[in-house]
């Protein structure tokens, strides 16, 4: 495979896609934005943190591995485990003494928008789309202010029983507290020396500690279901934050009602377009339960589009029932692609997806359903617009307008993600699944599916890792509904 024409492949993408995206009409997005407080860790501030605890009570808090975040060694733990691995995760914790302990002990470098649904408006209102429509259920004055003050970026405003779209910053509700959630960012080989285990990191990645107050609710006010209409016309939807729903509330309803709910809103959304199309951005769900609900409830039959990460995938086939290939994906990560790929199939066909996007370092794959309007070119494209736009965001830990997003295209296209494609290719020219020369060009044809598969570019120096799967997802489904009214306005 030939770097040089991969890279210029990513050039034409996002050319053609910048020219696109004005035929979308509107996005909503929803549910979840929060405010990131980010830490960037260096070898003082983990030997100053490590300090603080007995070398065996860490460990055998490691062994124990605690899917909340209770006290401070909890966090140690699975700080460590994430160091250890490289691998991304998202702890939640229901206490507000998290919050403190860590803003005495370690404090934070800044805080920035958070939150899928809050990344993903930001980003597509930059982009210059025509009409953005984030929902955030607990939008408070001061996460409002993290919006981008884009023209085209609106939130509905319950006035009188009527709803008006305002921009955030007019549409906060008044009185209501902030979510703040913590990013422990740390750089591949920074040296970890904890009791008698050394290791050094293994790649860029980051610790989420999110905060889950007792009033956060994952619902839609009354007026905003009821008058969804009043927020057309929309081409598509991007909806996250599933992961906060919990099993049970004190008030005495349970998961069930908020995953009933929000099925609701899908389907009413759907009702007001038959082309719209809705994604689903996953993200690390600590809860098998609620993991399991979100997938076969929530996505399963209702929408068209998933968008997941290597650790989400193997997390989803687990809960699924396909323990062994959640293993063969966990086990070899980024290079087990063969899994990756058979399980991004397995969730095409068992969740009835349209599209099942998964991101890695160094390469994405698109597995799609058969008969989907559009064709692997133009599918292709949209996921190597989505990879400048994941490297600009690597680069510039930011992306503040289409020009700004130029400067991935600077970026090379990574090296080892096209090694990886390299050992993919014997395995599908050995099933049929595509010809060499398919293969080149990144087409594969199953049976029962089609794929698609890219080299990404990968920034060496990344800013920060925190909301570049949002920015990939994000570009590369809006690239593909963009694409879509393209070509149904016959251009
Ligand atoms: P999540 O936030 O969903 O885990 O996604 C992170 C994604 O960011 C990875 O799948 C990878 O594609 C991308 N990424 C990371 Br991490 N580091 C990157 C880098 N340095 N350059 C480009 N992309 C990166
Ligand atoms: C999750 C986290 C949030 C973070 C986002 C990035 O939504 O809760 O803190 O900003 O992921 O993808």
């Amino acid at each position: 495979m030939d770097l040089a024409e991969w890279d210029q492949r990513h050039r034409d993408a996002f050319y053609s896609v910048k020219e696109a995206l004005p035929y979308l009409e509107g996005v909503f997005v929803a549910y979840n934005s929060n405010i990131d407080a980010i830490k960037h860790l260096n070898e003082e501030d983990l030997a100053k943190l490590l300090e603080l605890f007995e070398d065996a009570e860490i460990q055998k808090r490691i062994s124990a591995y605690p899917r909340e975040i209770n006290e401070a060694l909890d966090f140690l733990a699975r700080l460590m485990i994430s160091m250890r691995d490289g691998k991304a995760a998202e702890v939640p914790t229901y206490t507000a003494e998290t919050h403190e302990w860590l803003k005495g002990h370690l404090g934070f470098d800044y805080a920035r928008m958070g939150g899928q649904a809050g990344i993903i408006a930001n980003l597509l209102a930059h982009l210059g789309l025509k009409k953005v429509v984030a929902y955030v259920p607990w939008l408070s004055e001061e996460q409002a202010g993290y919006f981008a003050s884009s023209e085209g970026l609106f939130h509905p405003k319950v006035e009188g029983g009527k709803v008006f779209l305002k921009h955030p910053r007019e549409a906060y509700k008044p009185g209501i507290d902030s979510k703040v959630n913590w990013i422990l960012e740390y750089s591949k080989d920074l040296e970890v020396s904890c009791g008698g285990n050394s290791f050094k990191v293994p790649r860029d990645n980051r610790l989420i500690v999110s905060s889950r107050p007792k009033w956060l609710r994952l619902d839609m006010d009354k007026e905003v279901y009821e008058q969804l209409d009043s927020l057309g016309p929309i081409d598509g939807a991007m909806l996250s934050g599933y992961q906060m729903i919990k099993e049970e509330y004190e008030d005495g309803t349970t998961y069930k009602d908020y995953v009933a709910n929000s099925v609701r809103a899908i389907e009413k959304l759907k009702s007001l377009n038959s082309e719209l199309r809705i994604h689903v951005e996953l993200t690390s769900i600590q809860n098998r339960v609620i993991r399991k609900a979100i997938l076969e409830d929530i996505v399963a039959g209702h929408v068209h589009s998933l968008g997941l990460d290597t650790v989400e995938v193997a997390n989803a086939l687990n809960v699924l029932g396909h323990e062994e290939l959640a293993y063969a994906v966990i086990r070899k990560g980024e290079n087990g692609i063969m899994a990756l790929y058979q399980g991004a199939v397995q969730l095409l066909e068992d969740l009835s997806l349209e599209r099942v996007h998964v991101h890695c370092l160094g390469f994405y794959i698109c597995a799609l359903a058969k008969g989907h309007p559009l064709t692997l070119k133009e599918h292709r494209d949209s996921l190597l617009f989505a990879s400048s736009l994941a490297a600009t965001q690597a680069l510039e830990g930011k992306i503040e307008s289409m020009d700004e997003a130029e400067a991935g295209l600077e970026v090379p296209v990574s090296e080892k993600g096209l090694e990886d494609l390299e050992n993919f290719k014997l395995y599908c020219i050995g099933r049929k699944l595509c010809s060499p020369d398919e293969f080149e060009y990144g087409y594969i044809y199953g049976p029962d599916h089609d794929a698609v598969i890219v080299p990404s570019k990968v920034v060496s120096k990344p800013k920060a890792t925190v909301g570049i799967g949002d920015a990939i997802s994000a570009g590369a489904f809006a690239a593909m509904l963009a694409k879509m009214k393209q070509k149904w306005a016959g251009k």
